[in-house]
């Protein structure tokens, strides 16, 4: 039966400030759920979840001799992924969307959510989770509360986030709080009072996640899954928080992070943008091939960066814990990540091995004789399906990564050194090079485009223009967002990071990869660093400014001089196409193109003729 106001009230703990009592109860009295449990974050009370879970179905608990206080969620399988297709920017302006974004007019979006979300809660406990985006208390860090009818939400985001009691105490000495409502859209009992049974992984056909910047809201309706559901990840730090940066004058952005210590104990901090399949958790756990430089890992995903009192840009990891994908991790690719995953990790559509375990494509180079796969069945080797969802997870808290920096929950963030800008780009795009100046790094970084490989959205091999990472999560028109980096390059001045794009999947003729990559991606970034500290010259080039021959350090690494000079050609004509293919893409942009952007492609195509008077 749905709950009274009067016992609705009751429920929240004593210091809940009236307006969340009140926001709670009214989002309660639409979706009529049978009780509402305010989450403390106790370990005591994800147990009592975890041990629920177990009852109902909808995880399955590990070997704990294998894998202890480790859970396997089965999703169902139209509910495996984000939903960029169903993710609306709901401004009253579209073009404060823009041509990039999925806009829905707010006034009716609330009316279409208010059908969705009436009773939509009903024969289910509502979860009222109070967390905070960034170390509590800290001057870059931001609260939000989480209304979610769905106990695996809860348990993922006490380890994405800072959830329970010090978050709501936050909020109660005045704190602001981002709102964001969540149901998996099934409902248990219908408005006649009929029941049916809940299912283990219970979700909607109809997806439904919006966002609303001019009131920094979030209604997410019908998934269970990721980004879609653990809304502080997605929704909140990046297409939320890239509305407050703006309005706050900082940067929310799709960034790892990283600090590097030098062989003489000197320490730098790297920002990395890249689209998805570009190995940015393999990057966020970089285990360096050059003798005597160490890298930590600061955040896997999102870095929230603000300029500090000494100028300097300072950056934060507002998320707590790692939502990797399984697929592909292994010894060999990420040993430290797949280290954290040694106990206490909730595995989302992996496949279970006989005795308990987990497995996926890539974990072992021979598959073991039977598995049950992502959906429950019996899985045998040559079987003709993936064992393994290929967007299956992992959720696990920073805190188990080996690499993980001392400094990852500092309050006050680390000074940024290089904003790397990454793409997989078989042809063109170098191993590295350095941006000329912020405007340069602007418009990198907005141009970035990747191929796409089979596990993404769209035709394989074919090229997505992906800017700063952000294509699917800016919460307002990128060509807006690209005019904030430029102010913020103006706020920043001689203290700004220097920018540089790198590519490591450049091909050669073959379609063999040039660069050995993972471990040998700290070569580049060993150079990029050399250059923050004016140690080495670079050449001028069409992309920006490359190494000198002889500045990569590539020692005890098989690679000849030829493979070395492909890694960094540039072919003049090809850059021309490239060029032109930019001037059309801006255009969907109209006029809010900032003119230091034309300007660039301008002088993008002034190297360019250089380079092809040169050749001639
Ligand atoms: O498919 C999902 O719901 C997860 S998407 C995701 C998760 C962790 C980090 N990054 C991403 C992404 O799509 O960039
Ligand atoms: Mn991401």
């Amino acid at each position: 039966m749905a709950l009274e106001v009067t016992t609705i009230a009751s429920t929240a703990p004593a210091n809940a400030p009236e307006e969340l009592v009140t926001w709670v109860a009214g989002v309660a009295e639409l979706t009529k759920p049978d009780a509402i449990h305010w989450c403390d974050g106790s370990e005591a009370e994800r147990d009592r979840l975890n041990a629920q879970m177990v009852a109902s179905g909808t995880f399955v608990q590990l070997n704990p001799e294998k894998r202890p206080n480790s859970y396997l969620a089965r999703s169902e399988p139209s509910d495996v992924a984000r939903v960029e297709s169903r993710t609306f920017i709901c401004s009253a302006d579209p073009d404060d969307a823009g041509p990039t974004n999925n806009w829905a007019d707010p006034v009716e979006m609330k009316k279409t959510l208010a059908w969705l979300f009436a009773g939509c809660m009903r024969g289910r406990t509502m979860y009222v989770i109070p967390f905070s985006m960034g170390p509590l208390g800290g001057e870059i860090s931001k609260l939000g509360i989480e209304i979610t009818d769905s106990p695996y939400v809860v348990v993922n985001m006490r380890m994405m986030t800072r959830i329970g009691k010090p978050a709501l105490d936050a909020i109660a000495a005045g704190g602001t709080w981002v709102p964001a409502v969540h149901s998996v859209g099934y409902p248990l009992v219908d408005p006649d009072g009929n029941a049916r049974a809940d299912v283990p992984w219970p979700c909607s056909d109809e997806k439904y996640i919006t966002h609303f910047p001019e009131t920094h809201e979030i209604w997410s309706y019908g998934s269970g899954y990721g980004g879609n559901a653990l809304l502080g990840k997605k929704c909140y730090a990046l297409r939320i928080a890239s509305v407050l940066a703006r309005e706050e004058g900082w940067l929310a952005e799709h960034m790892l992070i990283l600090r590097i210590t030098g062989p003489d104990g000197r320490e730098y901090h790297l920002t990395a943008a890249f689209p998805s399949a570009c190995g940015k958790t393999n990057l966020a756990m970089l285990r360096p091939t050059i003798p005597g430089w160490k890298v930590e890992t600061v955040g896997d995903d999102i870095a929230w960066m603000r300029p500090g009192a000494d100028g300097r840009l300072y950056a934060i990891n507002p998320e707590a814990g790692f939502f990797g994908v399984a697929p592909g991790t292994s010894e060999e690719t990420n040993p430290t990540c797949l280290h954290a995953l040694n106990h206490d990790v909730i595995f989302t559509n992996v496949a279970l091995t006989d005795d308990g375990d987990i497995w996926w494509e890539g974990l072992t180079d021979v598959p073991p004789d039977h598995l049950i796969d992502w959906q429950g069945l019996d899985w045998t080797p040559g079987c003709g399906r993936p064992a393994a969802h290929p967007n299956s997870r992992f959720t696990v808290h920073a805190s188990q990564a080996e690499s993980i920096s001392p400094d990852w929950e500092d309050p006050a963030g680390v000074p940024i050194d290089v904003i790397l800008f990454g793409g997989r780009r078989a042809r063109n795009i170098p191993l590295i090079s350095e941006s000329y100046d912020w405007e340069h790094g602007v418009f990198v970084g907005a141009t970035v485009s990747s191929e796409q490989t089979a596990a993404a959205e769209g035709t394989v091999g074919s090229l997505r223009r992906d800017p700063f990472a952000m294509l699917p999560f800016c919460g307002y028109n990128m060509a807006d967002y690209w005019a904030h980096w430029l102010k913020v390059g103006l706020v920043l001045g001689d203290k700004a990071p220097k920018i540089f794009q790198v590519n490591w999947f450049r091909k050669d003729a073959d379609g063999k990869w040039l660069w050995p990559g993972f471990g040998d991606n700290s070569r580049p970034i060993e150079w990029a660093l050399r250059r923050v500290n004016g140690e080495v010259e670079a050449v001028d080039a069409i992309s920006g400014r490359i190494p000198a021959p002889g500045d990569l350090n590539v020692e005890g690494l098989d690679i000849s001089e030829q493979q070395l000079s492909a890694l960094f050609e540039l072919d003049p004509d090809a850059w021309d196409r490239e060029a032109a293919l930019t001037e059309e893409y801006f255009a969907q942009f109209g006029d809010k193109v900032p003119e230091a952007l034309h300007q660039q492609l301008w002088y993008l195509r002034e190297r360019i003729a250089k380079a092809q008077d040169a050749a001639e």
